[in-house]
Parts: structure tokens; C-alpha cells; sequence
């Protein structure tokens, strides 16, 4: 078992009270716009679907997600949460979360990588029962390092599209030994976050960032998946002229019949003014491209790694390396063009110095589909195997529920001779 020393928080800040009271500021903000979560709240409150659990958490700690997790410790359970991201902590957040007697959170700001890993085996010394993750970190470290817990773990959530990527491959190598919701590929999550969230707040970063105009900018998309399809709708929206690389023909066919302009990355290198990546794959601009580009162009990631944007060729190239604004760093190269890269490359909505992550609506989506997860699995944890499962479209639907009588809005319902009609195959004409 994990013998971690790893402070919590509260212990690296200098003024922690002032630190806890902006944090909850932050967090009473968001609360307000998340009507799903304020519903689940009352619920749990009442209900303590998790008295007795302890969750483990690897997400981004910011204001959204404190929420999530006050609401799981609400609902009974003791929790431990650290960062899925170097970057994307807010420090007063996860500090006003330490506050919480049924919480313990080592999220921290700029960590290095060891200190980012000794975070994450701290989580796990709390022996969770329940693991929630972005990216796929807890499940990884307790299937390598502390297996011995899987056991008692009732299974887990996956908020990200490159998480169930990881999980799937790991399920199908028979590597996988306890059941995971694939919370991203619901449609409460992917239709709404990875379209709207990433659309808009990578778009919202990348403007601030630089302050900088999209009105008649080439924009280069590369990947047209949930996430592409948002940045190049909102980057249109906002008169810039998309251009998308693919590698996938239906859906290069895809954005081709939206009006896009599709190219190969490395022609698109030459007359992009802005690159954004959300393959979730990695090179996705490489030395090739660089070669190409122009003067001023401004390259950032939205993906959930690092790995999109080939920063060591970039750094290779480049004759001078410095910061142009805060999170900008410039590269320039020996003819004198300067390749700008935001966030480091990380995911620019969530770990750029002015990030905030996806809007708070989205995220009372994705979040309230995290928090029904974790009360499936802990009340029907033993009917799922180890392995990925699709959240059950009940669950889905539950949500989408509480959702649209917030917003006032009323749906039609089937009436018994239409579900009967929609059910039989015998009718014709
Ligand atoms: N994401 N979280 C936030 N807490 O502000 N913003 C985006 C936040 C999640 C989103 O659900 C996506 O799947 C994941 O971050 C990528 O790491």
C-alpha cells in the first residue's frame, strides 16, 4: 500500500484562509449555473448514497469540478482529488476543498512531474473504493502499482474522450480489471461539452490569451471529431475561414459538405494563421510544418496531452526561445519567422494562465452524468464486469431530465399507440 507523504494543499500556501474564501467564491459562482448539480445535491444530501465509500479523484481542480466533489462528500463519501493536469489547478479551489472535513485534495498549480505523480499515489493511499478520472491516470497507477485494491473497488468514471481511448485499448488487451463508465461518450457529455465547451472555451483562451482577432483568420482545425466539430463551427461563427485536416475520409468528407476547406496539415501549414489540435493524437504538427509556416503563427492544443504540437523539433529549429506574453512562448526560427505556441502545448482552455476550463453550464452536464455514475456503481457496482461500459441511457436520460425543467423547457410524450407503432415491424403502408 501507498505509504505517501505528499502534502495536501493546505500545506503549501501562505495564507490559506485567504486562499479558502476566494476558492469558495469561485465555487458558490459556478453552483449558481449548475442546476443539475444543485438537484443532485438536495437528493444526496437527504439520501447519502455514499456513506462509506471513499472516491478517488484525478481531474482538473477548479471551481466546476469542486462542486462534483462537494456534492459526492455531501452524499456521504470520504474523497481524495488531485489534478489530472499540471496546469489546470486553481489553487484557492482545491484549497477551500481541503477545508471540507470529508475532503482531502493535493491538487496544486505548476507541479513538476514527480510531485504530479506523488500527488496521484497520495490519492490512492486513501484506498478508494470508487475512482473518477479525466485522462485515465488512477486507474492506470492502481492496475500497475496497487493492484491489490482492485479487489475492493467498485469501479470507475471516465470524463474524457482520450481516457475511454486508453481504457478501451487496455479492455481489449484483457488488462483492464474493474468496470469503467465511459461517461464521455454519453451524449449529455459529448454533444454538449466536447462540441460547446471546447468550442467555445479554447476559442475564448486563445483570443484572450493574445488578444488577437478570429475575424478573417485561417484557422486550422486538425481533427474533426465532437471536439474539432465545435472549434470549427464557433471559429466560423466568428468569421475566421476554417480549414480541417483529417485522416478519417468520412469525416474529412464531413467538414468538406460544411464548407470547410480540407487539406493535409502540411499544405495547411503554409496559409494558417491559428492551429488548433484535437486529435488526441500525437506529431500532429511536426518539423515539416514549422518549415512552412508563417511569421506570427499561433499554434495551440486542445487535446487532453501534450503530445499534438512536436515541441522538441520545434525548440530544435529554433535559433531564440522566449516568452512573447504571458502564455505565449514565441519560437523563432533562423530566418527570423516566430511560431508562437500557447499553454506549453497543454490543453489551451483549461491550462493557460488566464484558462477557467469549459463553460459552467457544460460542465453541470458532464458532471452531473459523473455523479449518477458513481451512485450506479455503488448501488449496482456488482452487476458490471471489468471492463468499459456505456453509461446506461436511463442514467442519460435522468439527467437531460433535471436539465430541461430547470431551463422551463416541456417535451411532447409518446402516446401508447406510437410507442406500439415505433416498437412493431408489421405495419406498412
Ligand atoms: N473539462 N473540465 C473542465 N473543469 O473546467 N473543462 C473541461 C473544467 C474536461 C472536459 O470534460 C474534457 O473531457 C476534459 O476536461 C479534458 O481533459
Amino acid at each position: 500500500m501507498s505509504d505517501s507523504t505528499y502534502a495536501p494543499i493546505s500545506g503549501h500556501l501562505d495564507d490559506v484562509e485567504e486562499a479558502r474564501e476566494e476558492g469558495r467564491r469561485k465555487m458558490d459562482w459556478a453552483l449558481q449555473h449548475m442546476p443539475i448539480l444543485q438537484e443532485l445535491r438536495e437528493q444526496f444530501a437527504e439520501s447519502k448514497p455514499f456513506d462509506g465509500q471513499v472516491i478517488g479523484m484525478a481531474m482538473h481542480v477548479e471551481a466546476k469540478t469542486a462542486n462534483l466533489v462537494e456534492l459526492l462528500a455531501l452524499g456521504g463519501a470520504e474523497v481524495a482529488i488531485t489534478g489530472c493536469n499540471p496546469l489546470s489547478t486553481h489553487d484557492d479551489v482545491s484549497a477551500a476543498l481541503d477545508a471540507n472535513d470529508s475532503i482531502t485534495s493535493y491538487a496544486k498549480r505548476g507541479v513538476d512531474e514527480d510531485e504530479y505523480y506523488e500527488a496521484m499515489h497520495a490519492v490512492v493511499s486513501h484506498e478508494p473504493t470508487v475512482t473518477v478520472d479525466d485522462g485515465m491516470d488512477l486507474v492506470y497507477l492502481v492496475h500497475e502499482e496497487y493492484p491489490e485494491l482492485i479487489d475492493t473497488i467498485l469501479g470507475g468514471a471516465e470524463e474524457t474522450t482520450t481516457g475511454v481511448h486508453r481504457l478501451r485499448a487496455m479492455d481489449e488487451d484483457g488488462e483492464l480489471n474493474y468496470p469503467v463508465f465511459a461517461v464521455n461518450d454519453t451524449p449529455m457529455k459529448r454533444l454538449f461539452d466536447n462540441v460547446h465547451g471546447t468550442g467555445e472555451s479554447s476559442l475564448a483562451n486563445i483570443a484572450m490569451t493574445t488578444n488577437l482577432s478570429w475575424a478573417s483568420k485561417n484557422v486550422v482545425v486538425a481533427g474533426y471529431g465532437y471536439c474539432g466539430k465545435g472549434v470549427a463551427k464557433k471559429a466560423a461563427g466568428q468569421n475566421a475561414n476554417v480549414i480541417v485536416t483529417e485522416v478519417e475520409p468520412r469525416r474529412a468528407l464531413e467538414a468538406h459538405m460544411e464548407g470547410y476547406d480540407v487539406m493535409p496539415m502540411n499544405e495547411a501549414a503554409e496559409v494558417g494563421d491559428v492551429f488548433l489540435t484535437t486529435t488526441g493524437n500525437r506529431d500532429v504538427i511536426t518539423r515539416e510544418d514549422f518549415e512552412k509556416m508563417q511569421d506570427g503563427a499561433v499554434l495551440a492544443n486542445a487535446g487532453h496531452f501534450d503530445i499534438e504540437i512536436d515541441l522538441d523539433a520545434l525548440s530544435d529549429l529554433a535559433v531564440d526561445e522566449y516568452e512573447a506574453r504571458d502564455g505565449v512562448d514565441a519560437y523563432e526560427m533562423e530566418d527570423g519567422r516566430r511560431i508562437n505556441v500557447l499553454a506549453e502545448g497543454r490543453l489551451v482552455n483549461l491550462a493557460s494562465p488566464i484558462a477557467l476550463g469549459h463553460p459552467v453550464e457544460v460542465m453541470d452536464q458532464s458532471f452531473g452524468v459523473q455523479a449518477v455514475c458513481v451512485r450506479e456503481l455503488v448501488e449496482n457496482g456488482d452487476e458490471y464486469d471489468a471492463g468499459v461500459h456505456d453509461v446506461p441511457d436511463e442514467l442519460d436520460v435522468e439527467v437531460a431530465e433535471i436539465k430541461l425543467d430547470a431551463e422551463g423547457v416541456d417535451i411532447d410524450t409518446l402516446t401508447e399507440t406510437q410507442e406500439e407503432y415505433m416498437n412493431s415491424w408489421s405495419h406498412g403502408t
